[in-house]
């Protein structure tokens, strides 16, 4: 009888033993995962009702222009600044439509073309994308630094009409000229 008193006890004696050990471990990756960002999903509305008008006026502009290649002559316009000052020589030139104008740097870079004031869409267009290598923006061209170095555009079904441009690191040195387009 007294038998099984003593397995009791001395099982219970285990087993409390066992329970006591300290495990500090188990608590410290719990905190980790609760900061996952909720997903935010733009609201469109705005920009869907911007793009097709946006689209509708952009797309046929720049669809219209491609650049055209000169089938004419090519005219010779220096660019010159030195102790008599900054010019374009000559400034004033006659071109006929599907000429081009060759720009050569002579002295006094960096020079560039940059036509002004022309507000005919069409001839915009054009005139933009018959000017290569544009970094300043619309009808701008590219500075040239070296001697004898070229700028060349096509007026390439340029309508007829006056076109102002100047040379933009010296607009304040009165460097300008226009190419009239017959
Ligand atoms: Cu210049």
């Amino acid at each position: 009888m007294r038998f099984h008193g003593i397995a009791l006890l001395t099982s219970a004696a285990i087993l409390g033993a066992c329970g006591g050990e300290k495990t500090p471990a188990a608590d410290t990756s719990a905190a980790t995962t609760a900061t996952t960002p909720a997903a935010t999903t733009p609201t469109t509305d705005s920009a869907a009702t911007a793009a097709p008008a946006a689209g509708a006026t952009a797309a046929p502009a720049a669809g219209a222009a491609a650049a055209a290649p000169a089938t004419g002559q090519t005219h010779e316009v220096k660019m010159i600044g030195d102790a008599t000052g900054y010019k374009f020589d000559p400034a004033n030139l006659t071109v006929k439509q599907g000429d081009a104008v060759k720009f050569v740097m002579v002295s006094g870079g960096p020079h560039n073309v940059a036509f002004q004031n022309v507000t005919d869409a069409t001839a915009k267009a054009q005139l933009d994308a018959n000017m290569p290598g544009q970094h300043m923006g619309e009808l701008s061209g590219p500075f040239v630094m070296q001697p004898n170095e070229t700028y060349v555009v096509s007026f390439a079904k340029v309508p007829p009409g006056k076109y102002d441009y100047i040379c933009t690191p010296h607009a304040a040195m009165n460097m300008k000229g226009t190419i009239t387009v017959q």
